[in-house]
């Protein structure tokens, strides 16, 4: 049996059999990994020792006065945090510990310490409800929880109806009792847990929309090698750069973006609560940031705003979590002289594998295989399609899909035949002779509507072209003769109205834009689009409502 720090085997003992891993490569000189490794050791230690300490790491405001934390001034704290988890919580390495927290400094510091004592961290998006967390601790078996004061509520709910869910600390509290007053009574310093490379560190739950949630599984390697991929090709930082964006911490995409990024090269990261368009622009402005995460959504809204802001420090924008529109990556360049970095990313996979840098982006397409990953374009036999056809995505790399005991692990693992070990993601794509790969649609969203088969995004990147849409979602509706049709729903600028000559208008424009066949036969104007905490758009919900 290989070496593991973890005294509790849970984790370990819950991922698939070997014959359904992914086949993982690294074929990278910087993802040669130690067989012993701590992630938090290398982010936070390691900086430190590294000369690294006195430099700012996270910003924030705090009743509205800007306030900055040291690289040395958080490892103080994550040190005395893990004193806590260990000391008066008595956990022990390989127990799982809920994380529940908005972005803020108290909420990056409980993360880095359950990495050093060796725990694993399931970190949950704020706006779940006790019923889906629940679920999220049956499954992972929770016994500790730390939330952030303002989610009590919901959280007690939850603990109430879990058998495994024993103790829970809350911070940004203060009062009695409080991880603040415990940990100021634990030393500076706390020797690392000595995990394996190998050892579980975390585990994320997918946003999936239906049926149980699933826990994707990842290990201390994997949190490095995320930092290692795209970050290094795609978006080389330097240790000046300020990063501020959206994404939760608990969503892989915002714990890399937002955290381990930044860390792992010296530079620091703007940690704010519930931002908006416009607020996410303020806080640039505000803290000269250079650097950008956020979801397209976001930046077709920005691109109106733009004017309102100084934006000069800003220099790069990474843009992920659902398709960029080129209309929106137009708009947004032409707002803010900044070409926005695609990247597609699955928590499956950690973090993104298909990407490209400002200056090798294609039109329409979300990038290539990064440096470290491969991918191709297969049908539904596994054999690899000619250039421009459509079929399923499949990547491997150096991270890959191991769910928490899933029998779905069958369905992102192939693990038979030529492909055995690649992982699909449940997108369609195409790609073309120079190895770009163009988003379709997901897999189980084409819709198909007398026999053609249609990619709602594709006709939801015609109608953004329009001047009067500001966003759209696009569905298939149910229908006697058709099976299906194509149905958008649009939200409308300011100042138009969303009327029959409007519908026919739209239509039109479509026709004149793209195929024919793909032309929304249905359109209903909305005031919104139901979209997830991590802005992807819910298009079940659409279909429901068609
Ligand atoms: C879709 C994209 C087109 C795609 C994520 C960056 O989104 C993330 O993880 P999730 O598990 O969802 C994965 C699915 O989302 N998607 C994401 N990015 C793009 N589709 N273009 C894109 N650029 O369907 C994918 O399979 O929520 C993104 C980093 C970490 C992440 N977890």
């Amino acid at each position: 049996m290989a070496y593991t720090a973890h005294a509790d085997t849970f984790a370990r003992d819950s991922l698939p059999p070997k014959s359904q891993w992914p086949d993982l490569t690294f074929e990278l000189p910087e993802l040669q990994y130690p067989g012993r490794l701590n992630c938090a050791a290398e982010l936070l230690d390691k900086m430190v020792a590294g000369g690294h300490g006195e430099r700012t790491v996270i910003r924030t405001l705090i009743d509205g006065k800007a306030y900055a934390c040291t690289y040395r001034q958080l490892l103080d704290r994550a040190n005395r945090i893990a004193g806590v988890l260990t000391g008066d919580m008595r956990l022990k390495p390989g127990n799982r510990v809920l994380l529940r927290a908005p972005n803020n400094p108290m909420m990056a510091a409980c993360w880095l310490a359950l990495m050093k004592a060796g725990l694993i961290a399931v970190a949950t998006m704020p706006l779940l409800r006790a019923k889906e967390l629940r679920q999220i601790i049956d499954k992972a078996e929770i016994g500790a929880a730390l939330c952030d004061l303002r989610l009590k509520e919901e959280m007690e709910l939850a603990a109430a109806g879990c058998r495994s869910m024993k103790q829970v600390l809350y911070f940004n509290d203060g009062g009695a009792g409080s991880l603040e007053q415990r940990l100021s009574a634990k030393p500076a310093a706390f020797a690392n847990v000595d995990t394996a490379a190998t050892d579980v560190c975390l585990i994320a739950f997918t946003s999936g929309t239906t049926g149980e949630p699933k826990g994707t599984v990842h290990f201390h390697r994997d949190v490095l090698a995320m930092c290692d991929c795209f970050p290094r090709s795609c978006l080389k930082p330097a240790q000046d750069d300020i990063f501020c964006g959206t994404p939760p911490l608990a969503f892989t995409f915002g714990l890399g973006g937002l955290l381990c990024f930044p860390m792992r090269f010296g530079a620091s990261t703007v940690l704010m609560e519930r931002l908006t368009p416009d607020t996410l622009l303020e806080t640039i402005e505000n803290f000269k940031a250079t650097i950008c995460f956020t979801a397209p959504t976001y930046y077709r809204q920005m691109a109106s705003l733009v004017k309102n802001h100084k934006l000069k420090s800003l220099k790069k924008c990474v843009s992920a979590g659902e398709a960029l529109p080129d209309a929106t990556r137009q708009l947004f360049k032409e707002a803010s002289g900044i070409e926005i970095i695609d990247g597609i990313g699955a928590t499956e996979m950690i973090h993104i594998f298909i990407s490209h840098t400002p200056e090798r982006v294609r039109r329409g397409a979300t990038g290539y295989a990064i440096p470290g990953y491969h991918a191709r374009v297969i049908d539904d036999a596994g054999r690899p399609c000619a250039p421009g056809v459509v079929g399923r995505l499949a990547v491997k790399g150096p991270t890959g899909c191991r769910y928490l005991a899933d029998a779905r692990q069958k369905d992102y693992v192939i693990c038979a035949g030529e492909m055995r070990g690649w992982n699909l993601t449940g997108d369609a794509y195409t790609m073309d002779a120079d190895g770009y790969f163009y988003y379709q649609s997901r897999t189980d969203d084409m819709i198909i509507s007398a026999g053609y088969n249609i990619a709602g995004p594709e006709v939801e990147a015609a109608l953004l072209q329009h001047p009067a849409v500001a966003e759209c979602g696009v569905v298939g509706a149910p229908d006697a003769e058709r099976g299906q049709i194509v149905k958008a729903c649009v939200v409308l600028k300011a100042g138009y109205t969303g009327n029959a000559p409007m519908v026919k208008e739209l239509q039109e424009f479509v026709k004149k834009t793209i195929a024919l066949y793909k032309y929304p036969r249905s359109v209903e104007f909305v005031a919104s689009l139901p979209r997830t905490e991590t802005g992807k758009l819910q298009r079940f919900k659409l279909r429901q409502s068609a």
